[in-house]
């Protein structure tokens, strides 16, 4: 099984084309124009997509599990047993989504693994790359389902019997695909988690770092309200007698908005989804369903938002006369990674030679469940414009194989 590691591997380096080939080839599955990625979790083409890595996986000598959210890991052995270091990510994408988010994370751990083969070298710890189902929650809620049942943070019964915006359950696409797998889920064994992901925000790009070391996850906090008011003819309905649910959505859409500008920071609202009924020029909706992304780096801040949102809701329905109900589609306080992984992701960084800085994550990820149970760490690398859930974003591919390299090595050091 090769020597162990310390045998010349500071001078390792992954094949950057072999990368970019993996890229292009998962990217071809479920493409959109523009150079995109259409690949909505447990949809055929998340099967496909699925397929091909498992493809990949099998080639490279892992042993693949499947467990029962279709989370999937491939072990390598190392030469002593144990719960292996782990990279990971997602390969579901957004409905208008680019070829590297989540993506990109899970190649760069297969192409490390193909690079160790290649040099016949065994790591003392096993390694493992894995891929965790609906990291995105576009389709169904919350994101990160996958990795959040994967450490028990979530009932496995729950999030089977999750409904998407299309009607269908989890539970159900994920026979339909065939990935309700056997291994079971909820109390996994992992010694390190090290993710590989695009920032998906501006900073590196417009600071010109090549490495971000990643020290935590943003909170998350997603609402859908639903408002209930009277239809009515457009023309003939005085504004005083309307209960207008489309006037009142817009309405909390803007106040959200305005309460993050107001204060500033890292704070961020978006209204991403909207639906109103019956949807037609000249008549006043009876009905509105709308979504409410609220992000904060600060737990108190946050929820601050949260309370200032909600009181103006109650405010402005009562006002214009309409019913209003919410739910909560996803929350997740902030959370810190651990300071010996983001440590060792900028020392490694610097190492190999790479401009590094520190910053947080915008987005979320299967990192931030990780973290939960066992040491977690992120490796950001530049996203072109800050450009992301987008067909257009990109990352060149001397900054992939950049990132590359540092997983290789921050997984090489936790491995031995
Ligand atoms: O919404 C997010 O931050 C992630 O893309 N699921
Ligand atoms: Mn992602
Ligand atoms: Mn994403």
């Amino acid at each position: 099984m090769g020597d162990n590691v310390d045998a010349g591997a500071q001078d390792l380096r992954i094949n950057a084309d072999r990368l970019a080939a993996r890229l292009d080839a998962l990217g071809a599955v479920g493409a959109i124009p523009g150079g995109g990625v259409c690949r909505l979790a447990l949809t055929a083409e998340d099967r496909a997509g699925r397929d091909r890595v498992i493809g990949w996986m099998r080639e490279l000598g892992l042993a693949v599990t499947i467990d029962a959210i279709g989370n999937v890991v491939g072990v390598r052995r190392g030469l002593e047993s144990g719960p292996p270091v782990m990279a990971g990510s997602h390969i579901d994408t957004v409905r208008t989504g680019g070829r590297y988010d989540g993506n990109f994370g899970v190649l760069a751990g297969l192409e490390v693994i193909q690079t160790l083969n290649d040099a016949n070298i065994t790591t003392r710890r096993p390694l493992a790359v894995a891929f965790f189902t609906n990291e995105e929650g576009a389709r169904f809620n919350p994101d990160m389902m996958g990795s959040l049942v994967y450490v028990g943070g979530l009932p496995l019964e729950e999030a089977l019997a999750t409904v998407g915006i299309d009607g269908e359950s989890v539970g159900d696409c994920l026979k339909k695909i065939g990935y309700n797998g056997a291994a079971p889920c909820g109390n996994p064994q992992v010694h390190a988690y090290v993710e590989l992901h695009i920032e998906q925000g501006p900073v590196l790009d417009l600071e010109g770092f090549t490495i971000g070391a990643v020290e935590g996850v943003q909170g998350i906090s997603w609402t859908e309200f639903t408002v209930l008011g009277v239809s009515n003819h457009a023309g003939t309905t005085p504004m005083r007698l309307r209960h207008d649910a489309g006037y009142v959505a817009c309405a909390i859409a803007h106040h959200a908005r305005e309460i993050a500008r107001s204060l500033g920071g890292d704070q961020v609202a978006t209204v991403g989804a909207i639906t109103l009924s019956p949807n037609l020029v000249n008549v006043i909706a009876n009905r509105a369903v709308f979504t409410v992304d609220l992000r904060n780096t600060d737990e108190a801040v946050l929820q601050d938002v949260e309370r200032r949102m909600h009181a103006f809701a109650g405010e402005i329905a009562a006002a214009e006369g309409v019913t209003l109900s919410h739910r909560t589609l996803a929350r997740f306080e902030p959370v810190a990674f651990d300071p010996h992984v983001v440590n060792l992701v900028e020392a490694t960084a610097r190492r190999l030679g790479h401009s590094v800085r520190r910053l947080p994550s915008g987005a979320g990820h299967d990192a931030q469940m990780l973290a939960r149970v066992c040491p977690a760490g992120m490796i950001f690398v530049p996203s072109v414009g800050g450009i992301s859930h987008n067909v257009k974003e990109f990352t060149a591919l001397p900054d992939l194989e950049d990132g590359a390299n540092v997983l290789l090595h921050t997984l090489l050091t936790l491995a031995n």
